[in-house]
């Protein structure tokens, strides 16, 4: 299954192009970590992308909680993606009537579309959503993660839910990327990337109903392929060093995962 296959063979595998690229940057960089750049202000997300890049496969953005967001800094952003090779990642979670999503993804100060590779949706409001971020303007090589499960305590999504959700992508091959998710789902179609987010070795939670696994555990428990770590490595004197370690692990508990 999923779980037992490289990254490498899973390239030829994936119908989504940026979840081939993805592919191909995890086995060249020999890298599985996705920093969340939860950052308030410009140039400590540019900074950030500086220190972090030779790390990550993913910068993983929330573009609207930038103060003085101002377009400019999307070149410099693309510019360091480029040269670190990293993918941006808008973690928008698109959730609204098609038409909406289609004006929240292409227009506004943000306009997603023209510098994101990747972005989230939810399937709450169904196919939709997916028309809409398939057929708007911007970049021609596009994916969307669905998300069919949450770290967050309490959630209201349930098995039913997280089924259809997968089942909704089943039905958009060529534009879904992958699943952000918590447990090994969708083991039988490895051109799927999971996502899990939820990752810190400091804390189990936070005071805001975040859940946190180790990265060991997110890999070899929950199946992701990609982990995302946001403040255990923005919060940390040394973010470099904080993503190289986390890297090292989640690199080691993959290769052992091969091993199975
Ligand atoms: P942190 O590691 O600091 O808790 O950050 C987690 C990041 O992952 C946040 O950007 C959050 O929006 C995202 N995320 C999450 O924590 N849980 C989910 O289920 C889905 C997410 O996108």
């Amino acid at each position: 299954d999923r779980l037992t296959l490289s990254f490498l063979t899973r390239t030829n595998l994936a119908k989504n192009p940026v979840a081939a690229e993805l592919f191909q940057i995890m086995a060249t960089k020999q890298t599985n970590l996705c920093v969340a750049a939860d950052l308030t202000i410009s140039t400590d997300i540019l900074n950030l992308a500086e220190q972090v890049g030779p790390y990550i496969c993913v910068f993983k953005t929330h573009i609207d909680i930038i103060e003085d967001f101002h377009p400019n800094l999307l070149k410099p952003l693309q510019e360091i993606a480029e040269r670190h090779n990293f993918i941006l990642f808008e973690d928008r979670k698109f959730a609204d009537i098609g038409k909406t999503v289609e004006l929240q993804y292409s227009k506004g100060i943000y306009q997603v579309s023209s510098w994101a590779k990747l972005v989230t949706a939810h399937s709450i409001t169904g196919k939709g959503v997916l028309d809409a971020i398939k057929e708007s303007v911007g970049l021609e090589k596009r994916g969307v993660f669905l998300l069919a499960e949450t770290s967050a305590a309490g959630s209201l999504i349930n098995e039913n839910y997280t089924e259809a959700t997968l089942t909704l992508a089943e039905q958009y091959p060529e534009l879904i990327a992958g699943i952000v998710c918590q447990s090994p789902l969708f083991l039988q179609t490895p051109g799927l990337i999971q996502l899990t987010p939820g990752v810190q070795l400091e804390a189990k939670s936070d005071n805001l109903g975040q859940q946190y696994n180790s990265p060991e555990s997110v890999i070899l428990e929950k199946g992701a392929d990609v982990a995302v770590v946001g403040r255990g490595i923005t919060k940390s004197a040394k973010p470099e060093i904080a993503a190289e370690k986390y890297k090292n692990l989640l690199w080691a508990a993959y290769s052992k995962r091969l091993q199975k």
